[in-house]
């Protein structure tokens, strides 16, 4: 019986890919080294199969095709964390970039495979000013983790071109929702936000370090859209050998997101204003007409997702 292989499975963004295809009854087999992820993210059910393992082992992703048949594959599987990159390029490299080449390269040799999704990032675009950000733009990748994302996703379509595997590249925008860790001043904001307003409702005394004047905007999609996205390409003839921004095509300040929580959690956030994060863009929004071609519409605006992700966090 084929297969679908989720790498990362059990972190933020992978496991909510691995939780819809359950719910569809696929057959899942998840590979992760839990340095991110963990088994608490992820369902018991018998149609998963969680292997250990790290995929910058040319060996173990050698055996994980030794021992399963694959369909489909979503590679989210990296070092999520561009600080760590910046820390350890070579390390990542051989996480961000090598992994997928083994993977692609398995990908050949079993032959069969419907569609092959990477995760790539809006990180690939870097600070070059023109908005909203098509998959045309200018590529600007200024840190090994945007280094390695473009490179990888370029190997990707390549592999569609050259050999013919049906291939698809994705480029996530900024991504919220439950599960996504806060722990590092390098976490997404609205992770790092949660967590101060749980601190809040709880009477703790606690304040959100707001780097700037809180007037710059980005892309936030909610997760549930992302799967859909990821699904969606991943079931669509057109969208093989091509890349896709995937992102709501709305722009929110970091004075609206908080305004938001502000409302939906009925307290006041004490605000701790410091200088613009050396390294900062300023704005970020997402063209996502590619991605509505192939029929996505995002199903949560920015207040929705948060009201969701509000209230499973406090389940
Ligand atoms: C994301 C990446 C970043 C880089 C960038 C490229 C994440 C978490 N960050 O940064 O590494 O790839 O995209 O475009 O994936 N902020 C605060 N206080 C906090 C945390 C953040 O004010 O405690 C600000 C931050 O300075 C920024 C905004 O919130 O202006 C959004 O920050 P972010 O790290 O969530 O996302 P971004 O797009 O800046």
């Amino acid at each position: 019986m084929s297969k679908i292989l989720v790498t990362g499975g059990a972190g933020f963004i992978g496991s909510h890919i691995v939780e819809e295809l359950l719910k569809n009854n696929e057959q899942v087999v998840v590979i992760d080294n839990f340095s991110m992820g963990s088994m608490d993210n992820l369902p018991k059910d018998d149609k998963l199969t969680v292997v250990e393992g790290d995929i910058s082992s040319k060996e173990t992703i050698e055996k994980l095709f030794q021992q399963h048949q694959f369909k489909k594959i979503f590679h989210l599987g990296a070092i999520a964390s561009v600080a760590a990159s910046v820390e350890d390029p070579l390390h990542t490299h051989q996480t961000n970039l090598e992994a997928t080449l083994y993977l692609l390269e398995e990908t050949r040799k079993q032959g069969g495979l419907e569609r092959f999704v990477f995760a790539s990032s809006a990180a690939v675009y870097g600070d070059e000013p023109t908005l909203p950000k098509k998959e045309t733009s200018t590529i600007r990748p200024l840190t090994p983790y945007a280094i390695d994302k473009f490179a990888s996703e370029q190997y990707v379509l390549a592999f569609s071109r050259l050999y013919d595997i049906p291939t698809t590249a994705v480029r996530f925008f900024n991504v919220f929702g439950n599960r996504q860790n806060p722990s590092s001043p390098y976490s997404g904001v609205v992770s790092i936000l949660t967590d101060k307003f749980k601190q809040l409702v709880n009477n703790e005394e606690t304040n959100f370090t707001l780097y700037g004047d809180g007037e710059q905007t980005r892309d936030f999609i909610y997760v549930k859209d992302v799967v859909q996205a990821n699904l969606l390409v991943s079931e669509s003839r057109e969208a093989i050998g091509k890349v896709f921004n995937v992102g709501t095509g709305e722009s929110t300040s970091l004075n609206e997101l908080i305004g938001m929580y502000e409302e939906i959690t009925n307290t006041k956030l004490p605000i701790k204003q410091l200088e613009e994060r050396s390294g900062d863009i300023k704005e970020s929004y997402s063209d996502i007409s590619e991605l509505k071609s192939l029929g996505f519409e995002p199903k949560f605006s920015m207040g929705e997702g948060l009201l969701e992700y509000w209230n499973k966090e406090n389940d």
